[in-house]
């Protein structure tokens, strides 16, 4: 049906399967070197169903990353003492035994003297076991980053508690109405860009389903949508809770779904908590019987899911009922005045939506009857990338529990971050009919502590994601934050921390000029590796090993990295890295006794790498491929992955006979009991914590952002492109050449009736400025933003000069944001990622680069 790769290279040579690693994601690839040994050409692997033959621009470019001139080649220590963005490191290159022997040496200084003083940003995604270096390193769970948190703070643990998954996504396969509401999934981002691009064009050319995007940009997915439905920022929870008022209040809902595999019957008593006996049984309320029954008495003949009971002597509800009770006031009347989306949609979208969704309705899948729900929402960081992080996840989660579509075919399916074996799955049973939640995805929970353990305060959020950004805080005020550390050594590894932090720059500089010993492993130098003493310089994805699976939506299995050329310069495997530093310091047996526990070898005792020895980036590899299917390294040699569609009985209701979670009682619980710690250790900042945030069922709060100062009265919003990754492969030409000629990518987005208003023309340098911060650059006139929105693409958020390819620009994004307590979601460690603004004009029409370049090199960056 679809084309395979085709095998046109002019030259003779050979295809060699590997894996993609351009962005976070795995797809499967095909890459031809010549007769003489140079790589020519990267194509799709038509055998990975994941992503079919198709690969995205960033794929086909990546042989231009193997051979940048640029890359480091070897490794180097900076000669200039002062560290700053515009001070020179003067690196001279060095011999590896000189490089990890001074890196060896720093970091045992720092483990002798206080483990906790070590800032690790490590953010490979393709390699999460790296993630977990640290925890040899003194069990130390510091983050220098918000990678995992900007983009999923609130979303990675709500997919935990609701799918026991990492992500989640719409079911391409047989979905007929989706919502996407700020995410580029299927277009431009997310999961899996170059397979879900194919997935999502043929379930709207064979199947013909419709797709309403909600959000504030005519992006990808908006300009190819059936309606494009413009949203204030941040008003996105607000939309969905609309969306469900109509659903509830028309009785639009799978009534039998909610009794039947959900909590949502459970009685809430006034405190919060589930009403339960002695013996700690959860009461229902049977209403044909009229009287409280347990959740597993065999007698009940219906539930309710409305009203209000006394039962042991309290008042309570079914979760239902409490749900309705807290958007009692979110008709589309109200939600209109907070979105801007006008009260009919919402109503519209509702019923289309239900309708649908065919509520009743099931379908034979390998035999097995399943109900049949083939409407579901979508959404990612754009609409969930808000300060109540856990209650917007929350909502969207409910519109697609409403209509009965959890994990069911058609709807709303959970997606793993990695399976470690074929017949593993990813539920546990829990407490009183319930599946067992599973909020940690990334790592596990870093214990309470006061004085804190962490420098960005990871040890008060038992439910969330390391909200990085807090370090801005803790780091200048210790008394207030009662820490007794202050940390001093750094290590970065795939990252790229001042880039990705959010709000003030100034600070972030600080903390780097504070520390005594900065090493980095990279590829390429960028904006945070400049600060750095030693930098290590590691193998392209095309020259080294690696075995990954990393959330295929719609398939399982894992993806071989094998080398296609021999290394071109004096890099090592991060493996061989991680390595040589551990042994420095004496924590390589704890490093292998992590790995076990990250990659789950302990579940395979014969893969377990054991004490004293170093372990190379194969042995990693073949032992991962073993974990899933005890296939040898040959075997995958040969094949280049192990994937295939998921299972059904994994895919669809893997958690059937248990219920799922509408009403997270978890949340409270945690809140309680990290009431009770703070409260014990007498900890200062109790009062300031936003406590509001920890909710078991959402509410129609309006988050801070909407609240700065009136002067700031335009937003602002960043996105992601097809073929950008971050901004980080700008590096590429191939890329670059694209971007750089696209006004998008290039200017400032602002929606005409606001520039004219504001006496701004296409072409005009303008500035806009937050409470927080001040970036500068071009208006680009367009129609495609909502009215009090402008838009920022993350091709204009370099500040770096380090790369003949990569244009610095006027200023970062991130700059706008805030980093405090009050901007950030205290349940799951989500910051906001919307800011408020005011937009002005600076000069008219400039049309000229060099005027351009003069004006906006002031707002590049901070300055002393
Ligand atoms: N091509 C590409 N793919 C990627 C990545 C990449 O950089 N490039 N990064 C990977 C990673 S780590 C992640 S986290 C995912 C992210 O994947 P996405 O969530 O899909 O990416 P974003 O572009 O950050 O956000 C999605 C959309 O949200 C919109 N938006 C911004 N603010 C708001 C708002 O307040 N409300 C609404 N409704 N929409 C808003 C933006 O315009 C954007 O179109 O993609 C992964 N895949
Ligand atoms: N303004 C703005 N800020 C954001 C976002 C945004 O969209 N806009 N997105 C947020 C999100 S969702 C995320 S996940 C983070 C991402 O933030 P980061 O993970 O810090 O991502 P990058 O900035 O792309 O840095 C990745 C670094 O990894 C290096 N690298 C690439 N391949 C390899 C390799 O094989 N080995 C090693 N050692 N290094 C390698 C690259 O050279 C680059 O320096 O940013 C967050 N911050
Ligand atoms: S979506 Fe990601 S993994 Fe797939 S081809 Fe594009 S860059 Fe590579
Ligand atoms: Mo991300």
């Amino acid at each position: 049906m679809y084309a395979s790769a085709v095998q046109n290279s002019v030259k003779s040579g050979k295809w060699i399967n590997s894996t993609c690693k351009m962005c976070l994601h795995s797809c499967s690839v095909r890459v031809h070197v010549t007769d003489e040994g140079v790589v020519n050409k990267v194509e799709g692997n038509p055998t990975n169903p994941s992503n079919e033959s198709g690969i995205c621009p960033k794929g086909n470019s990546s042989l231009l990353r193997l051979y940048d001139p640029q890359r480091i080649k070897t490794p180097m220590k900076r000669t200039n003492p002062r560290k700053g963005p515009d001070d020179d490191p003067g690196w001279v290159p060095i011999s590896w035994e000189e490089a990890l022997d001074t890196v060896g040496r720093e970091l045992k200084k720092t483990f002798e003297d206080d483990p906790r003083k070590l800032l690790p940003a490590i953010n490979d995604f393709q390699k999460i076991y790296l993630w977990a270096w640290p925890a040899a390193f003194g069990g130390n769970a510091n983050y220098f980053s918000v990678v995992g948190t900007q983009c999923g703070g609130g979303y990675h643990p709500m997919n935990g508690f609701i799918h026991s998954t990492f992500a989640a996504g719409n079911d391409t396969s047989y979905c007929n109405y989706w919502i996407n509401n700020g995410g580029g999934d299927g277009f431009s981002s997310h999961l899996h860009m170059a397979g879900a691009a194919r997935h999502m064009a043929r379930a709207r050319v064979d199947r013909g389903m419709h797709l309403v995007t909600v959000e504030p940009r005519l992006s990808i997915s908006a300009a190819k949508s059936d309606e494009w439905v413009p949203i204030r920022p941040a008003t996105d929870r607000h939309f969905a809770l609309g969306l469900c008022h109509v659903l509830i209040n028309e009785k639009l809902y799978d009534e039998a779904f909610l009794k039947k595999d959900t909590n949502a019957v459970y009685l809430v008593g006034p405190d919060g908590f589930f009403v339960r006996n002695e013996e700690g049984n959860i009461y229902v309320w049977d209403s044909v019987d009229n009287k409280a029954k347990l959740w597993n008495d065999e007698t009940i003949k219906d539930y309710a899911l409305e009203g209000e009971y006394e039962v042991e002597g309290v008042k309570a509800s079914p979760a239902f009922q409490l749900f309705k009770d807290n958007i009692s006031k979110c008709t589309p009347e109200k939600i209109s005045q907070v979105t801007t989306v006008p009260a009919e949609t919402i109503q519209r979208i509702a019923r289309e939506f239900a309708k649908a969704a065919s509520i009743g309705s099931s379908i034979k899948i390998d035999g097995k009857t399943l109900p049949f729900r083939p409407a579901a929402y979508n959404y990612y960081r754009g609409a969930q990338g808000h300060k109540t992080g856990s209650m917007t996840n929350h909502s969207f989660k409910l519109v697609n529990f409403l209509v009965g579509n959890i994990d069911t075919p058609g709807g709303h399916v959970g997606v793993t971050l990695d399976d470690f074996m074929i017949d593993r799955g990813h539920i546990w049973e829990g407490d009183c009919g319930q599946i067992k939640t599973t909020p940690h995805q990334l790592h596990p929970e870093v214990p309470f502590a006061y004085p804190p353990n962490t420098a960005h305060l990871m040890d008060y959020f038992p439910l969330g994601v390391d909200p990085g950004h807090l370090i801005t805080q803790t780091f200048f005020d210790q008394k207030k934050w009662g820490m007794d550390f202050k940390p001093d050594t750094m290590l970065i590894c795939h990252s790229n921390p001042l880039w990705n932090l959010n709000g003030p720059q100034e600070k972030y500089f600080d903390i780097m000029r504070n520390m005594r010993f900065i090493v980095a492993i990279d590829i390429l130098l960028n904006e945070s590796t400049q600060w750095a003493d030693i930098v290590l310089p590691t193998l392209d994805n095309l020259e080294r090993w690696n075995m990954v699976m990393i959330e295929p939506p719609l398939t399982e299995g894992q993806c071989l990295t094998q080398p296609a050329i021999e290394p071109l310069w004096d890099c090592k495997s991060e493996e061989e890295i991680f390595n040589e530093i551990s042994e420095r310091i004496g924590i390589l047996d704890q490093w292998n006794e992590i790995q076990n526990y990250a990659n789950m070898f302990f579940e395979k005792p014969e893969l377990m790498l054991k004490p004293g020895k170093k372990y190379s980036d194969k042995e990693i590899a073949e032992r991962k491929g073993k974990m899933w299917n005890d296939k040898d390294l040959d075997w995958y040699i040969e094949k280049g992955h192990s994937s295939t569609m998921r299972r059904p009985d994994k895919f669809y209701r893997p958690w059937e006979g248990q219920r799922i979670h509408f009403y997270i009682e978890d949340i409270l619980t945690r809140k309680k009991e990290l009431q009770e710690n703070m409260k014990k250790a007498n900890v200062p900042f109790y009062d300031i914590w936003e406590w509001d945030d920890y909710q078991a069922i959402p509410n129609a709060v309006l988050d801070p952002v909407h609240k700065e100062p009136e002067e700031y009265d335009m937003y602002a919003i960043t996105f992601k492109d097809v073929q950008v990754n971050f901004g980080e492969n700008l590096s590429i030409p191939w890329i670059s050449d694209i971007v750089y000629k696209d006004p998008v990518h290039m200017g400032i987005l602002i929606n005409t009736l606001a520039a004219k208003k504001r006496g701004i023309s296409d072409g005009d340098l303008i500035k806009v400025t937050s409470n927080y911060g001040t970036i500068m650059g071009l208006a680009r006139v367009t129609e495609g933003m909502h009215v009090e929105t402008v838009g920022v693409s993350n091709a204009l958020s370099r500040w770096t000069g380090y790369h003949a390819v990569v244009k610095p620009a006027g200023g970062h994004y991130n700059r706008l944001l805030p980093a405090d307590l009050k901007n950030t979601c205290a349940n799951s460690g989500q910051m906001e990622t919307a800011a408020k603004v005011k937009v002005e004009l600076f000069r008219k029409n400039p049309n000229d680069d060099k005027i351009v370049e003069s004006e906006i090199k002031n707002y590049r960056y901070a300055r002393k």
